[in-house]
Formats: structure tokens, C-alpha cells, sequence
């Protein structure tokens, strides 16, 4: 069991000024309209209708808040998620490459999506879902190159591995991994990128990428329940 599975809602965001107040890392998820975005988060966090996997791509256009701990403290009672037990934040952001959004809404996600990658300083890491079948397209470079100068690593998720045979994958995997050595920073040196191969219809790759976001979030080893000690007389039962 993965601490990911702990992940509830937590808020929606339309706009910076609202994003939440917590100090807690984040780790967000990008990428192009059925890409498979949504089907990655549910998987990761075995749960059917986290992130709502829709068949009208480009309907969510908000920042979609998730949170792990604090959850299942409280899961089999009443009281809400408590925020300060929270340990970290899953966050789903607006697919993008849907042809028909509309000038002034492409506009309002490209400052949205742009100021949100490259200021929110919670942010620890970004997971980009690209469709293994398809090669990057001009916006996931474009989330690229917003992130790079941040200095913070990204994982690439290319998804539907399923559709591809085995040539086919490492060849996909391959090409990512080419795209991704070609970004340097101004000493020559490669950014912290790195790819994998997945497929949510055959759970391939789950364990990798599980790994690698609770890295990410600084989580790994950490364990589903609090320590012992963790535990102040207040909490304890
Ligand atoms: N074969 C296959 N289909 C997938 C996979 N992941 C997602 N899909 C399908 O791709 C479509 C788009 O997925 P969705 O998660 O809604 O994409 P999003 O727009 O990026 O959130 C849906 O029909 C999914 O069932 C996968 O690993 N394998
Ligand atoms: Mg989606």
C-alpha cells in the first residue's frame, strides 16, 4: 500500500491568488488532453474518481488539489482532512492541445500554467504525461522550458505502453530520452529529467513511477501510519 493511495480532494484553483497556503511539498501532473493524465493519477492512487477521467478532453481547466496524510487519521470518522497533518500535495493541472479552447481560455491557462510552474516555489518536482504513441508536442516543450531554469527535476510518464510492442516502446523511451539529454543549462549541464515507460491498463511501470513521486515529494520510507512517537498526547487514542 502506497502512501498515494491516502490521496483525497482537497481544492480547486482558478486563479494564483488562490492557491493554497500550505508549506508542504507539491508535486504536479501536466500534460496534453487525453494524454492519460487523469487514468495515471486514479492508478497511482487506486482510487476509481480521483481525478475525474473525462471523455470530453480540455473540460478541466482549473488546478485540481489533492492531499496525502491527514486523510486517514480521520478517514473512518466525520471530521474533515486537518491540514496541518498534511504531507503532501498531488496536483492535477489543466490538460492542454484541445483544439477548440478558445483564444481568451488558451490565454488565461498559459498565464495560469506558466506562473504557477515557474514561481510556485512548494513545487518540488512536475510529472509530465505524454502519450507514448505520440511524440512531445510543442506545449509539453513549452512546460519544459518553463520549468528548466527552476532547477527542479521532472519525470516523464509516457503512457499507453499497452499500444505499442516491445520495439516500439524502447524506441519511444529511446526518443524521450534523447529530448530530455538535449536541454543543458549554461555549464553544459543536463537537467534532472527522466522518463518511463507506462501503461495504467496493464499496471506497467506503477511501481516505478510510485517510487519515483514519493522520492520526489521526499516521502520515501515513509511509512502509511504515524510513528509512535510521532503521536502527541492529543492524538493518541
Ligand atoms: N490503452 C490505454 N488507454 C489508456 C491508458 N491511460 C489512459 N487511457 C485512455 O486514454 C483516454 C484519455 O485518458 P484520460 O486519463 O482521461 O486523459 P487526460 O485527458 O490526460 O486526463 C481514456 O479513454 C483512457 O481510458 C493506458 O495506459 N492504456
Ligand atoms: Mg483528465
Amino acid at each position: 500500500m502506497s502512501l498515494l493511495w491516502q490521496a483525497r480532494f482537497f481544492t480547486t484553483v482558478n486563479h494564483l491568488r488562490d492557491l493554497p497556503k500550505t508549506q508542504v511539498p507539491e508535486i504536479a501532473f501536466a500534460g496534453r488532453s487525453n494524454a492519460g493524465k487523469s487514468t495515471a493519477i486514479n492508478i497511482l492512487c487506486n482510487q476509481k474518481k480521483l481525478a475525474f477521467a473525462s471523455k470530453t478532453p480540455g473540460r478541466t481547466q482549473h488546478i485540481n488539489y489533492f492531499s496525502i496524510g491527514g486523510a486517514h487519521v480521520g478517514q473512518h470518522r466525520k471530521d474533515a482532512t486537518r491540514v496541518d497533518e498534511i504531507r503532501a500535495l498531488l496536483v492535477d493541472l489543466p490538460g492542454y492541445g484541445y483544439a477548440e479552447v478558445s483564444g481568451s481560455a488558451k490565454h488565461h491557462w498559459q498565464e495560469l500554467l506558466g506562473d504557477y510552474v515557474q514561481r510556485r516555489e512548494q513545487l518540488a518536482a512536475l510529472i509530465l504525461i505524454v502519450d507514448s504513441r505520440r511524440p512531445f508536442t510543442d506545449l509539453d516543450i513549452q512546460m519544459l522550458e518553463w520549468f528548466a531554469p527552476t532547477g527542479k527535476p521532472i519525470h516523464c510518464i509516457l503512457t499507453k505502453a499497452d499500444k505499442l510492442n516491445r520495439n516500439e516502446q524502447a524506441h519511444a523511451l529511446r526518443q524521450a530520452q534523447t529530448l530530455l539529454k538535449s536541454y543543458v543549462d549554461e555549464d553544459g549541464q543536463a537537467f534532472p529529467f527522466t522518463v518511463q515507460m507506462f501503461s495504467a491498463l496493464k499496471r506497467q511501470g506503477l511501481e516505478e513511477a510510485d517510487a519515483k513521486i514519493l522520492a520526489l515529494l521526499n516521502l520515501h520510507g515513509a511509512t502509511d501510519m504515524p510513528d509512535e512517537a510521532e503521536l502527541t498526547d492529543e492524538k493518541k487514542p
